[in-house]
């Protein structure tokens, strides 16, 4: 065992192994609750061998989450999660957590750049979002992800971080209805797949 843990040390992260691939910047309030205790962001190793989160960083340049020792398999995701009693409370036990240390880096709500720092300071991953991303075509108000239930979520894993590879997740879990629209609140797809891939 101890030699395997060795191995899995040995394998040096490099950008397009790990990537962020979801987010909930902006829970919806009246059915969610506060985006200090609901917010999230999930990682997915898109990789073909386990990966040793430990000594990762995120940040969206304010504070800092220092990611602490967890192992991600191969096509696997796990969420960093702003608040862990808030967050299984709402989605259930079962769903991987990484553990980390220091302040929950709150995600915009209008727009933010996140970035994912590999354990040697490498920047694995980079996503400039904007709360104008996933707005329908007929609506003049606010995305779907933007408050309203949906998370974002990224379409194809291998691809860019730009708009048209991000979208409002769709048909899972929905537990509220929405009282402007009257349509169902879904809450994202945290480690699971996305519902838009
Ligand atoms: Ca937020
Ligand atoms: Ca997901």
């Amino acid at each position: 065992m101890l030699f395997i843990s060795v191995l899995i040390s040995l394998v040096l992260v490099v950008p397009g192994d790990l990537v962020i691939s979801e987010i909930m910047y902006n829970p919806d309030g009246p059915t969610l609750g506060d985006d200090d205790q609901y917010e999230w962001i999930e990682l997915c190793n898109v990789g073909a061998v386990p990966l040793q989160l430990d000594g990762m960083m995120i940040s969206d340049g304010g504070n800092q989450l220092f990611i602490e020792s967890f192992l991600l398999d191969a096509s696997s995701r796990a969420v960093a999660v702003a608040d862990e009693q808030s967050f299984t409370e709402a989605y259930g036990p079962g769903i991987a957590i990484i553990p980390w240390d220091g302040v929950w880096t709150k995600l915009s709500n209008t727009s933010d750049t996140l970035l994912l720092y590999s354990s040697t300071g490498e920047v694995l991953d980079e996503l400039v979002y904007s709360d104008t991303w996933g707005l329908a075509a007929d609506d003049t108000t606010r995305s779907e992800a933007d408050g309203r239930g949906s998370s974002l979520e990224k379409i194809n894993l291998l691809g860019a971080n730009t708009e048209d590879n991000w979208s409002p997740s769709i048909d899972w879990a929905c537990p509220g209805t929405d009282p402007e629209t009257g349509d169902p609140v879904c809450w994202g797809t945290p480690g699971d797949i996305n519902s838009v891939e």
